[in-house]
């Protein structure tokens, strides 16, 4: 079985992270999901948040799960038979931390990391910038899944 993972912050999921699981489901045996946990960086979603609206946008996928992780990414994966780890570039500025990244994960566990090129219509796209367009009102229906797009407007009109 070719298990790989896919890791992030997810606050929340958005049709790049999206395109990214449907093209890594077709790849491997089972795509896992992983919702990283950063104790240092505020995020608008709870993790259970943040797992639930995934498990919302891949039902059609059989062969992807959604998890959570505290701790290294590597330890993740030696615990959980994870051969490979998947990661989506969005431009020439993903490529320099993504790469070190990948250097660190391999030379810690002897993991490889597999780059997904973002697709060119996603290439603008980021959890951050969506929030932060959606806080002063903008239209971001068309970068989200519909049900993501209806908790990030919940949410946001709880906070104000
Ligand atoms: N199109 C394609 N890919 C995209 C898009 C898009 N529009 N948006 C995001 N992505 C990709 C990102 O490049 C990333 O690969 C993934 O989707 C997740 O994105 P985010 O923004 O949700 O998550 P990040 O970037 O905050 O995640 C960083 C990690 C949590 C993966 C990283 O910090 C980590 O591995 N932490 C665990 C602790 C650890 O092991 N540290 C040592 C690392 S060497």
């Amino acid at each position: 079985m070719r298990r790989a993972v896919y890791p992030g912050s997810y606050d929340p999921v958005t049709n790049g992270h999206l395109d990214i699981i449907e093209r890594a489901a077709g790849l491997f045996d089972e795509v896992v999901v992983a919702v990283m946990i950063n104790k240092n960086k505020r995020s608008l979603f709870t993790v259970e948040e943040r797992m639930e609206m995934l498990r919302d946008v891949t039902p059609h996928l059989p062969n992807v799960r959604i998890d959570s992780w505290y701790g290294l990414l590597v330890d993740y994966c030696k615990a959980n038979e994870v051969q490979a780890i998947v990661k989506g570039l969005r431009a020439v500025s993903d490529f320099e931390y993504e790469l070190q990244m990948a250097q660190m994960n391999q030379r810690l566990s002897g993991i490889d990391t597999m780059f997904i090129a973002t697709n060119p219509v996603y290439s603008f796209l980021s959890s951050s910038l969506v929030k932060d367009v959606a806080t002063y009102g903008g239209d971001v229906s068309h970068l989200l899944p519909p049900a993501v797009d209806q908790r990030l407007a919940d949410r946001l009109a709880e906070t104000r």
